[in-house]
């Protein structure tokens, strides 16, 4: 999964994408590359963010949709109406940070657009979220919470079948919580549905160079920590450098025969 954000603040690709044809070539790049879906966001959620309005947000994706006709897209929100529009314009998936708890008519949405769906574990909001993430055990919380979205899901109308998990690297987690997680990733892909995981330059990986202020982590740590995920099971890596992580998988793939 290749990420688009359409944003002035993302943390490591803020700015870039800012004109939608901008956004919708580096969008059909990653497909050329080998991404078997590209996630477009309007709104960033790194830590510390406020959020913006659904109209802003609307104003910001829309045109890099309509430009992606046809083409494979996810769409970042938690706003349910940002997700009718981007459903209505060919969009597969609707990648829910707040893992249906932010708009009470998210669940719907995604139910009556046939839409497919993935739910994020975040401890807090993205405003608070870092300040003091505390867990008793970070893996079986995430994947209790996880189990408990996702049959509020089903509930909704959501088919079991359309639904992957993501334990939110970063949404409300230490460096040494999102390592954990990744270490026993096995217990998450354990419920049976695909897991999904988003490491990509994040800033726990900057920490392992021994930078505690760095706010992104370099391509080669993003690539290690994604092969290492794809070794304990994860299915969807959401990245940002499609070309360089399609080539460490065909090579870790190689190696697993
Ligand atoms: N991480 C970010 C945003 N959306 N969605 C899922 N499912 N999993 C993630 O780990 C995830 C996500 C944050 O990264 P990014 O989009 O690069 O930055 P920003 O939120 O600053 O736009």
């Amino acid at each position: 999964m290749g990420i688009v954000n359409v944003t002035p603040d993302s943390f490591s690709d803020g700015g870039v994408n800012l004109d939608p044809d901008v956004a919708a070539a580096a969008a059909r790049r990653m497909l050329a590359d080998g991404a078997a879906i590209v996630d477009v966001g309007g709104e960033s959620t790194r830590p510390g963010s406020d959020g913006i309005s659904g109209e802003e947000e609307l104003r910001r994706i829309v045109p890099v949709l309509e430009r992606l006709e046809g083409a494979p897209v996810s769409i970042d929100t938690t706003k349910a109406a940002v997700a009718r529009r981007a459903l209505e314009l060919g969009a597969e998936l609707v990648n829910d940070v707040t893992a249906l708890r932010g708009d009470p008519y998210m669940a719907e949405t995604v139910a009556d657009g046939g839409a497919y769906l993935c739910l994020v574990h975040m401890q807090g909001e993205p405003r608070t979220m870092q300040r003091s993430p505390r867990y008793d055990d970070v893996v079986d919380e995430v994947t209790s919470f996880l189990e408990e979205r996702l049959a509020v899901a089903v509930r909704a109308g959501i088919p079991e079948d359309r639904i992957c998990l993501d334990p939110g690297f970063g949404f409300g987690k230490t460096a040494a919580q999102n390592f954990e997680l990744l270490q026993r990733l096995d217990t998450l892909v354990a419920v049976g549905r695909p897991v999904l995981v988003g490491l990509s330059r994040k800033r726990s990986l900057a920490r392992l160079q021994g930078n505690p202020d760095a706010a992104t982590g370099s391509i080669a740590s993003s690539l290690g920590a994604a092969v290492a995920a794809y070794e304990r099971g994860a299915d969807i890596l959401r990245v940002h450098d499609v070309r360089e992580h399609v080539e460490a998988l065909a090579a870790a793939r190689a190696v697993w025969g």
